[in-house]
């Protein structure tokens, strides 16, 4: 039994007008419902400092530099891991990098429960598009903000465990889970901003994306023995509806646990990282069942290439 008691953190709405202290706030009431719980990792949404800004168009890219945070932790954020460090919690959680060097990356941290940064992770598959697009409802300009992840799919040991990160529309690529679960993963973590109803097509509302959300969770948990902690930020941001939907997914890929509001909401379970291993040790055996000797096109070729 190597037990790991696991906070979600969903989050409520942020709205373009509130400010970093405040939401820091929020994070921090939730982190003390989680050390009230006996929790060991606090799990918090992608881009948790911030409205999902990504929605709005800025013509100067540099004028969406706002929302990026150029040091972690910085003022805003400091807090958190000093909370997190008194607890004796881990915490992961999901920002706008800006590096010296001037990149804009759409990041998430793991953070041990001395308060220190032992992993990070960059968004490698940015969803949406570059330029204001007028046919759709909303915009959704995350690969006009952010360069693709360089960090590639890491892993770490850590709370007994192998824990891995991703970020939002990196669930819908089966390669994410993949490289994690070649890894060895027991425990991924993830956040999420979904709108609920497709820019493109209307009829995509909220029913459907919720499927394809458990869908793409319950397929990257199940194929790779995995625990799969996704967390949300919902409910309506500035006229905007996100989908709530935070929830864990065991190594079998049954849906153990779900939020029940829009709102700040901690969603706690106890993840028995042991309950990877039968999954590891025989249909998902890696090792003995791949074969890799088929599966160049994935890592050769990034788009179909049709017969004659
Ligand atoms: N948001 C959405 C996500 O992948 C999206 C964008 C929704 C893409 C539905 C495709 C289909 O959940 C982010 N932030 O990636």
């Amino acid at each position: 039994m190597r037990n790991v008691r696991v906070a979600a953190a969903q989050l409520g709405p942020i709205q373009k007008m509130d400010s970093r202290h405040a939401v820091v706030a929020r994070m921090l009431d939730l982190m003390r419902q989680a050390k009230a719980a006996a929790c060991d990792l606090v799990v918090y949404p992608e881009l948790a400092l911030s409205t999902f800004f990504p929605r709005w168009y800025y013509e100067e890219r540099g004028d969406a530099d706002i929302w990026f945070e150029r040091e972690m932790p910085g003022a805003a954020t400091r807090p958190l891991f000093e909370e997190a460090s008194r607890s004796a919690i881990a915490m992961s959680f999901g920002y706008a990098e800006l590096t010296p060097g001037g990149h804009h990356f759409n990041t998430s941290i793991l953070v041990d429960k001395a308060g220190a940064i032992i992993g990070k992770y960059r968004k490698v598959h940015m969803p949406g598009h570059v330029e204001y697009d007028p046919a759709r409802t909303h915009q959704h300009l995350e690969k006009r903000y952010f360069e693709p992840g360089d960090l590639g799919f890491p892993v770490w040991r850590m709370l007994g465990g192998i824990v891995g990160m991703c970020i939002c529309n990196d669930r819908r690529w089966p390669e994410t889970f993949r490289v994690l679960g070649l890894q060895g993963v027991e425990l991924v973590v993830l956040g999420f901003n979904t709108p609920s109803v497709n820019s493109q097509r209307s009829a995509e509302g909220l029913d459907r994306r919720m499927f394809h959300h458990r869908l793409t969770l319950q397929a990257g948990a199940y194929q790779n023995a995995t625990f799969v902690v996704a967390v949300a930020k919902a409910g309506v941001e500035d006229g905007h509806h996100c989908m709530a939907g935070t929830m864990v997914i065991d190594p079998d890929g049954e849906i153990v646990a779900q939020s029940a509001t829009e709102a700040d909401e901690l969603v706690v379970h106890d993840c028995d990282l042991d309950a990877t291993r039968f999954g590891k040790e025989t249909v998902f055996d890696f090792a003995r069942h791949r074969r890799i000797e088929h599966y160049g096109l994935i890592a050769s070729q990034p788009g179909v290439v049709p017969p004659l």
